[in-house]
């Protein structure tokens, strides 16, 4: 039996590179103004993860297992093509969906050193375990911290990154801070690097309706989760009891809409503020958005964010993506 000892999985936090909105920040102009809003990337503590991770396995949420079926029938393709020294990959949660590509590269010999980016340390230091456990020759060496404070300080190798963007998690920017995002991927890569990005395509509406609000009510609890992050984080005191998930598609922008809807009214305290919110009944706030795609709406973001497409693998029915692009 093999003997290897490997180091314990420490996520190193990444710099930034540019200053965000802080929650305070977010908070304030998010919900003190006519439209509330907030960014999704607050879902994601510890158990809005873990939520995630139940949502991927229901039955209606077709784009996980849709993507986890295109990247094992074209994982070898990618790899050979990609014979990578590093993949890095922003958004990587579980990092479940990539062991297709690890056993491709097992395959061919090719053995990358893997660096997960997330918000949440929790989920990368269980699945970097996971991970390290599976494939022996492989180093996990995870950053924390927010993809959107910008990238300046990613380890990128001279040669042969693989940057990867997977989930749908594209459709989460609206159309110009993906343009931004990518652009920013774009600007770390050298001329023989390569970015995987998977993004999910305009459909039915009946099949985005039902992947939006399963009938377990994970989704729900997901999204709810977030009045529990506001309440602990800005010492808050939403009563979840009072709000209820709204998830619809929007045909015109071509997304999915997640709302947090009051059903009667309510003053809430943000101590952290020292101010006090009042929701009359039917007010929301919009906690996320999720952007489909045609093929052509696809290519055309990631041609204007500066890649030529290499390969595009396309799902049957064609209900979700995977591109390979590379600089132009
Ligand atoms: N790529 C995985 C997970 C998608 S869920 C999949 O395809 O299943 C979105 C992931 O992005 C979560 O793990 C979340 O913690 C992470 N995330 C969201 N916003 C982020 C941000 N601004 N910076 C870093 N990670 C972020
Ligand atoms: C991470 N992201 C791509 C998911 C999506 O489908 O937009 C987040 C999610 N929200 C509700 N369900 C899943």
């Amino acid at each position: 039996m093999d003997t290897y000892v490997k180091s314990e999985i420490i996520c190193r936090p990444v710099r930034p590179t540019k200053s965000v909105p802080s929650l305070t920040d977010d908070v304030t102009s998010g919900l003190f103004s006519a439209r509330k809003q907030l960014p999704a990337k607050y879902f994601y503590d510890d158990r809005g993860s873990e939520l995630f991770d139940r949502i991927c396995d229901e039955p209606e949420y077709y784009p996980t297992r849709t993507e986890d079926a295109l990247l094992k029938a074209s994982a070898h393709d990618i790899i050979a093509n990609a014979n990578p020294l590093q993949i890095i990959e922003f958004g990587s949660g579980m990092s479940r969906k990539i062991r297709h590509l690890f056993d491709a590269c097992s395959e061919i010999e090719c053995y990358p050193t893997y660096i997960p980016f997330d918000v949440c340390d929790d989920v990368m230091v269980k699945s970097g375990n996971e991970l390290a456990e599976k494939y022996k020759w492989l180093e996990v060496a995870p950053l924390s911290g927010d993809y959107t404070a910008g990238l300046g300080n990613i380890p990128v190798v001279s040669g042969r990154n693989l940057l990867m963007f997977l989930g749908g998690t594209i459709g989460n920017f609206t159309e110009s801070q993906g343009i931004d995002f990518l652009r920013e991927i774009r600007e770390l890569m050298g001329a023989d690097d390569q970015l995987l990005l998977g993004a999910d395509r305009v459909k039915a509406p009946e099949v985005l309706h039902a992947a939006y609000n399963d009938v377990a009510g994970i989704t729900a609890e997901f999204n709810l989760n977030l009045l529990d992050v506001l309440n602990r984080e800005m010492c808050a005191n939403f009563d979840r009891e009072n709000f209820s998930h709204y998830a619809f598609y929007n045909p015109d922008e071509n997304q999915i809409e997640m709302h947090l809807v009051c059903m009667c009214d309510e003053n809430v305290r943000i101590e952290a503020l020292g101010r006090s919110l009042l929701f009359k009944e039917g007010d929301g706030i919009r906690t996320e958005i999720s952007r489909k795609f045609t093929r052509e709406t696809l290519e055309n973001l990631l041609r204007r964010a500066g890649f030529e497409i290499e390969f595009h693998f396309e799902s049957s029915m064609q209900l979700f993506s995977l591109v390979l692009a590379r600089p132009a």
